[in-house]
Formats: structure tokens, sequence, C-alpha cells
């Protein structure tokens, strides 16, 4: 639809931004899938970059287009591409793929993190459900910690598989209703500092560049 070819315009932009000899984290989802397969489309033609992917996901897009890749063992990324639920500012909602924790570690990780969006994202202030990876041990009392902090866990079901999600590293995800979040970074620590609760899908902070394709253009925020 409208938004396919905003996201693609975003994408390709985004693998504009990427330099020869560098290292580059690639993000997982529908929007970070386009700058990954254009920059298949510049390694093809000579450009030489390692990329560290952030899923199942990312690592096989990443090698069915022909980018090489390395891990953040190897090195720490030039530059992220990725993408976002929700867009506050330069704040991100993440994680509605359930890869957000090696996303934030990779993310978090690169000299420079570029978000990519088409403007549904956008929004005025979150309002949407946050993503938790949760050791599957700590479902009942993650969800109680949640519901303490006002919020509504859901277990994510899985589609093609009965019973939950399971994400690449093994763990389950709540996706938890908190209404409109006035003050992200204070949600963001109160979450992180639940026990069981290994990742939260607030990005607060982290993001460098905002690239959000419409129809005809790219509008690009640098913080
Ligand atoms: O899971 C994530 O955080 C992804 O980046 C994501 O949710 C954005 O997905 P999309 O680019 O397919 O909208």
């Amino acid at each position: 639809g409208g938004s396919e070819e905003a996201k693609r315009r975003a994408g390709e932009r985004a693998a504009e931004l990427v330099k020869d000899g560098t290292v580059v984290g690639l993000g997982t989802g529908s929007t970070a899938a386009h700058a990954i397969r254009a920059l298949g489309q510049r390694v093809e033609a000579g450009l030489d970059i390692r990329g560290v992917p952030t899923s199942y996901q990312s690592a096989d897009l990443a090698r069915e287009v022909g980018i090489p890749l390395t891990t953040l063992d190897d090195a720490l990324p030039d530059l992220a591409i990725d993408g976002a639920d929700q867009i506050v500012g330069f704040d991100l909602i993440k994680g509605g793929g359930a890869a957000h924790a090696r996303e934030k570690l990779v993310d978090s990780a690169a000299e420079r993190f570029v978000v990519v969006a088409d403007p549904s994202k956008e929004v005025e202030e979150f309002d949407g459900p946050v993503p938790l990876e949760v050791l599957p041990s700590a479902r009942r009392p993650v969800a109680e910690a949640l519901e303490g902090l006002g919020g509504t866990p859901e277990l994510r079901a899985a589609e093609r598989k009965d019973g939950p999600v399971v994400t690449d590293n093994g763990n389950l995800v709540f996706d938890c209703e908190f209404g409109r979040i006035a003050e992200p970074a204070d949600l963001a620590d109160d979450l992180a500092s639940i026990p069981g609760a290994l990742e939260h899908g607030l990005f607060v902070g982290l993001a460098d560049t905002i690239l959000v394709g419409t129809h005809d253009r790219v509008e690009e925020r640098r913080r």
C-alpha cells in the first residue's frame, strides 16, 4: 500500500548513508528490510561492508542479498538502521516484531542510530502497547509487576504455532498496555528494574536520525 512506498523511500535513503568499509547494524521489520535490500544492491556494485543482524529475519535477508555478516564480538556498528512502531520526537516504541532485545543491543552500540519509518508511526504521545521480552519462568512475577505499574500485560500469542510467540532468544513476549505514556523515560526505568523482564520496547534517547518516507520524498530529522 501507500505506506509501503513510504517505507521503501525511507529504507533506501538510509542505505545511502552507509559508507564504504564500515559495519552496519541491520534492523528487523519491513521498513528496515528495504534498507537491507538496497544495501545488497550496493554490495553487488562493490560496497565493502559487514552487517550485524538483529534477528533471524534480518540475518536471512542479508545473506539472501549478499551482505557479509559479522557480530558485535568482532566490531561495534558505525551506523545502525532500524524501524519503529511509534515515534515521539527521538524516542521510540519498538518490538512489534519481537526482536527488540537484540535490536536495542545493536542500535545502542552503533555510533549512529538511524530510524526508518512511514508517517503512520509518528504520534504526539505514546499510546501503544510496550512489548517486553520475558524469561519464560518469570511470566507470573513479571505480569504482577507490570500490573503494579498500572499496565495490562498480555502474553503474545503466535499465529502459525499453537501457544505463545517464542523469541529468537527462546523467551516469551508480553505486550503491555499503559494507555497514554506521558513520561516514557520514567516508565523505561521502571520496566528495566523488573527481574525476569529481559528487555522492554521503549527506546528512549537512542535515535540520532529519523527518516520518515512519504509518497514522494523523505523527511530527515537529526538530533
Ligand atoms: O520490531 C520492531 O521493532 C520493528 O522495527 C518494527 O516493529 C517495525 O516494523 P515495520 O518496519 O515492519 O513497521
